[in-house]
Formats: structure tokens, C-alpha cells, sequence
């Protein structure tokens, strides 16, 4: 199943649109790619580089809890999402503070965090606070969970993050923009989740990890098993800094998939923690380090 990953690799390096982005960085871009992963198989965590699936789990729960500011994940030393609003301050300060400093400053100081930590209305606040015209708002996940138990042949399970009227509020408009989720005769959960544009190399381990990890808490929470999970991407691509790491990873051989471990007994899927996940047997190759273009 990992060769669905390392095919999409291959293919990139091989055959990819040469093509200048927003970063300036440069990519070989494909359009429209899908993946399918069983989870009754293991858990869709790449084995070819070790993936740091704590990290990515981290995301997935502040997402979960609605989370916007970067300070709850400095919090729980997740530095992922730093660079953007660190090239904020850079910009509209010209104080030219280190990451490091950066971050335990949003650490450190709740008001520097609130002006300067905030991603705008990005993912988490659109699928727990999606605003209404009427001064309202919507939980759209809490509506999944719903429709899952009381109607799971509707064809309209689903969370969207692409507001259009907020996107220019957000830091990075979404990537993995969109989820659904369907519930087969025999009780089983599959998720899909419809990504714009893909850092195949970067983001797209942890996107996949996220996916299959909020499929399986779903499933959990609604009395289902697993199913599969659905991946489309869009402008899936290799940054050019990106491409000796990408051939590095396609001379490893893949391995088996862990499993997924979740604490039994917790009784709300937004009462989750990370010490409440585990996996179990995952054996990757070492660890391949990229720069991400900001
Ligand atoms: N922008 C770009 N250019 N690539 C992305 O993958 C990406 N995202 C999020 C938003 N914008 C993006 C941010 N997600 C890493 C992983 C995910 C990210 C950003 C960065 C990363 O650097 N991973 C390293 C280190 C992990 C760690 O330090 O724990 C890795 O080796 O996996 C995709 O949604």
C-alpha cells in the first residue's frame, strides 16, 4: 500500500510540471492523484522515512478542538506551524527575533500570543465555528458525529474548511480542504478528504496519518469499525529542494504498517489526548530532514 506513495515519488521526479509557485522555492507538480489505504490493513503511517505520527496526531486534536493560535501547539513543543506567522512579525515589526525566540515568547506571554500567534480562521475554526450570516455558528464535526449515529446512508457527511469569504483572513488558505465519511452496510467507516495542494514530500505523510487518525476516533466515538481511507490530491508536487530526499526514500523498502492503539473509555471524541494514541510496532527507515517552503 505504501507503493501508492512511492509510485506518486517517482512519478513527480520523472514526470512532474516544472513550475514556479507562491514560495519561490519551485516544484514538479501532477494534477490529481488518489490513494486508498484498508485500515483493517494498519495504520497508514509511512515507513520509508520515520514520521514524526506524534507531531502529526498533535495537529489533528488541536484541529479537533478548534484551535487557530500556535501557542497551543508550542505548548506541546509542535513547531510546524511557526513559520508563518514568524514571517508576520518579521514583517510588520522588523524585529528580527530567532524561531526559538519567537516561539517561547508565544509561549511565554498570552497577550504577545493572541496578537501575534493567531493563524486567523483557519482549519479548526472552520469546522467547530463556521460563522453564519445571522451572527451564529456551526460545528460542522459535531454535525458528523451526528448524522454518523442517527443517518449514516446520508450522502452529506461532511466538513468543509474552504470559506470563501474568510479566506483571505487566514494565514495559509486550507489544504486538505474538505472531508466526508460514509458508513458501508456492514458497519464500517471509511473517510475521504479532498486536499487543493500537496507538499508530497513534507506535509502528505502527516495529511495521511491525519486522515486515517481521524477516521478510526470517528469510528470509535460512533460505534463503527474501520473502513478505508479515501485520499485525492489535487496540485500534488516535489519542491526542487525536496528531490535528493525523494530519491533517498524510493531505494528503501517498505514495511509493515503498525496498529493503532486507542484508550477505550473516553466518552467525547473531543475529549481526546495524546496520551490516549499510541502505535504499536511501527519500524521505519531513519528519519530523511527537508526544508519547508514558506
Ligand atoms: N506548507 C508547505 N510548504 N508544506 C506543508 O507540508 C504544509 N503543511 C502545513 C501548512 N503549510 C505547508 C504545515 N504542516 C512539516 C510538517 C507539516 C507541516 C509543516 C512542516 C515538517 O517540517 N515536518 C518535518 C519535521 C517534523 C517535526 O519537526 O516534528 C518532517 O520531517 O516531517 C501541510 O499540511
Amino acid at each position: 500500500p505504501e507503493q501508492q506513495y512511492l509510485e506518486l515519488l517517482r512519478r513527480l521526479i520523472a514526470g512532474g510540471d516544472l513550475r514556479l509557485d507562491r514560495t519561490g522555492v519551485g516544484t514538479r507538480a501532477l494534477f490529481g492523484y488518489e490513494m486508498r489505504f484498508d485500515l483493517a490493513r494498519g495504520f497508514p503511517v509511512f515507513t520509508t522515512k520515520r514520521v514524526y505520527w506524534k507531531t502529526a496526531f498533535k495537529e489533528m486534536l488541536w484541529m479537533l478542538s478548534g484551535g487557530r493560535n500556535i501557542r497551543e501547539l508550542l505548548q506541546q513543543n509542535v513547531r510546524i506551524w511557526t513559520d508563518w506567522p514568524l514571517r508576520r512579525y518579521r514583517e510588520e515589526t522588523s524585529d528580527n527575533l530567532t524561531q526559538t525566540e519567537f516561539e517561547q515568547r508565544i509561549v511565554a506571554d498570552a497577550d504577545f500570543a493572541a496578537r501575534w500567534g493567531d493563524l486567523g480562521p483557519v482549519y479548526g475554526a472552520q469546522w467547530r465555528h463556521w460563522k453564519t450570516s445571522d451572527g451564529g455558528e456551526i460545528d460542522q464535526v459535531a454535525e458528523v458525529l451526528r448524522l454518523l449515529k442517527e443517518n449514516p446512508s446520508s450522502r452529506r457527511i461532511i466538513w468543509d474548511a474552504w470559506n470563501v469569504a474568510e479566506l483571505d483572513q487566514m494565514a495559509l488558505p486550507p489544504c486538505h480542504k474538505q472531508y466526508q465519511f460514509f458508513v458501508s452496510s456492514d458497519g464500517r467507516l471509511s473517510g475521504a478528504c479532498i486536499q487543493r495542494s500537496v507538499d508530497s514530500l513534507l506535509g502528505l505523510p502527516f495529511n495521511i496519518a491525519n486522515l486515517a487518525l481521524v477516521t478510526h476516533l470517528l469510528a470509535e466515538q460512533s460505534g463503527y469499525r474501520v473502513g478505508e481511507i479515501v485520499w485525492y490530491g489535487l496540485d500534488v508536487h516535489l519542491y526542487s529542494n525536496h528531490l535528493e530526499q525523494a530519491r533517498t526514500q524510493l531505494e528503501r523498502q517498505p514495511r509493515i504498517f503498525p496498529s493503532l492503539k486507542i484508550r477505550p473509555g473516553v466518552t467525547s471524541l473531543f475529549d481526546y489526548r495524546i496520551e490516549d494514541i499510541d502505535l504499536v510496532d511501527y519500524d521505519p527507515h531513519p528519519p530523511i530532514s527537508a526544508e519547508v517552503a514558506v
